[in-house]
């Protein structure tokens, strides 16, 4: 058994689940926050035997979209200025930052 942690955009959450609950896929949403934007997003946590890995990387990959997003720069108070950025830069968001690990034991009680 597998467990699939998958970050996303708030935006495909519900998409994701809609399309998780479709395929019989039992899966708990988290939310949680870039370390890099500081801004919400969505942290899947799917249980699914071997070989079901691919059927939900490959239903991950169709209903997350990868989407520009703007980061507002912060000023550097009292820092190097040097690297100071003074205008908003655009960075591309995946569609989806995933993790496969290996589960030892499932247990529901
Ligand atoms: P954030 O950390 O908020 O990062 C959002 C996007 O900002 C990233 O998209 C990437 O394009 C950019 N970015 C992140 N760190 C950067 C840096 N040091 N310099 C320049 N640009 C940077 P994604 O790579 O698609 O990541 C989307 C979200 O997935 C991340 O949100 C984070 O919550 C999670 N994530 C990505 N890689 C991870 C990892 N290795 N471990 C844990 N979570 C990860």
């Amino acid at each position: 058994m597998k467990l699939i942690m998958a970050v996303i955009q708030d935006k495909d959450s519900n998409r994701l689940s809609d399309a998780l609950v479709e395929h019989d896929f039992q899966a708990t949403k988290l939310a949680s926050t870039g370390g890099f934007l500081k801004a919400g997003n969505t942290t899947f946590m799917i249980g699914v035997e071997d070989e079901h890995v691919n059927e939900v990387l490959t239903i991950i990959n169709e209903n997350c979209k990868a989407r520009e997003q703007l980061v507002a720069p912060i000023s550097p108070m009292g820092g190097n200025a040097d690297s100071y950025v003074p205008y908003p830069v655009e960075v591309q968001v995946g569609g989806a930052t995933v993790f496969v690990l290996p589960v030892d034991q499932f247990e529901k009680f």
